[in-house]
């Protein structure tokens, strides 16, 4: 039995609010949400920037460490730990048309401040894990920003945060669109790619969230699998998402079992997990739940996670083994079928 630990961030308990209307659910106090996230069973926390120093655009450097040593504290008295602390460079009036790619050169320079300082925050908290979601990095209008700049201008970004601190791992998480149009990175083949180009490659790898490669019409088992053989996934976000819709952050499994069981066993078989890297957990409650049951989305994730690793673990290799000589591949797939519907 593997023993998985577990990570969430604050935002994965959300007040409903979506693209066409406004919050339908009271807030819940940052303290209380982490005291419910361990009850729950997660021991990691992924943190925004500004989920751990509220307000940090008006601190001094010297504010934000001390406000980050004091949230270390609060979490080591819970037992929980950062698992990594990422920009949120997609709220501000600044980032607009984007962080590191906008057109804007002091836009640029906001964007490399609020990582320098999500690095600070990071080392404070004892994590030595940057996320970027390059949200904004990428275009709403084609003709808006020249690609081949912008993807220069994004590793010399890279390759600042790098020289900033020795010890930090970037772990950039790619999705093809969604606020943007078109993303300059849109998948982890593209992460890797560029993270070649970087002054030390080493350092720069990737988050896999599985509605981010379902939104780019590709197997989120598969694209981690990608990662494993180059040793690159140091971070998951497990969920779900309904094809080529908005991004849906459902729990994870509903939509999709067979490609859940197939993400788990990717994982377990390729021993995920044994450098410290987290399953995060990146869901969303629907908008109709109540504000009693805003946690319920990730019970039901990590019980899913739970019975699909039951489910790998329960996989029988002789049989795959058999079934691989004869290439009876019907017969494998519907014995996959009979474990993930509970005859096996
Ligand atoms: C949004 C992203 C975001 C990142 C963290 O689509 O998944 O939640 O995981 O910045
Ligand atoms: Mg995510």
């Amino acid at each position: 039995m593997t023993l998985f630990k577990f990570s969430v961030g604050p935002w994965n308990v959300h007040e409903g609010a979506d693209a066409f209307g406004p919050e339908v659910r009271s807030s819940i106090s940052f303290e209380h949400k982490i005291r419910r996230f361990k009850e729950i069973g997660f021991s990691g926390i992924q943190f925004h920037d500004d989920d751990a120093v509220p307000d940090m655009n008006n601190l001094s450097e010297e504010q934000i460490k001390s406000h980050a040593r004091d949230l270390k504290h609060f979490l080591d008295t819970q037992g929980l730990e950062a698992e990594f602390v990422a920009p949120r460079l997609w709220m501000d009036s600044r980032t607009i048309d984007g962080g590191f790619t906008s057109n804007s050169a002091s836009d640029r320079e906001f964007a490399l401040w609020r990582a320098l300082r999500s690095i600070d925050i990071a080392k404070q908290l004892g994590s030595n894990k940057l996320v970027l979601w390059l949200a904004r990095e990428g275009t709403l209008c084609a003709e808006s920003k020249d690609p081949v700049l912008s993807l220069h201008r994004l590793r010399e970004a890279v390759n600042a945060i790098l020289e900033y601190d020795p010890h930090i791992k970037i772990l950039i998480e790619p999705k093809p669109n969604e606020p943007i149009d078109r993303s300059f990175i849109p998948t982890v083949g593209h992460v890797l790619g560029f993270a070649n180009g970087t002054k030390d490659p080493n350092r720069v790898g990737a988050l896999l969230e599985s509605a981010h490669a379902v939104l780019a019409g590709l197997e989120p088992a598969l694209e981690m699998a990608f990662c494993l053989a180059h040793n690159k996934l140091w971070g998951v976000h497990l969920n779900d998402q309904n094809g080529l819709r908005y991004d849906q952050d459902k729990s994870f499994g509903v939509e999709n079992i067979r490609s859940a069981f197939n993400q788990l066993k990717v994982l377990i078989d390729n021993g995920y997990g044994k450098n410290g890297e987290y399953i995060g957990l990146d869901v969303k409650a629907m908008r109709t739940q109540s504000i009693e049951e805003s946690f319920c989305h990730l019970e039901n994730s990590l019980k899913i996670v739970k019975m699909l690793e039951s489910k790998v673990n329960r996989f029988n290799k002789n049989v795959l083994k058999q079934y691989q000589e004869t290439r009876n591949y019907e017969a494998l797939e519907m014995y996959v079928m009979e474990l993930l519907l509970g005859e096996k």
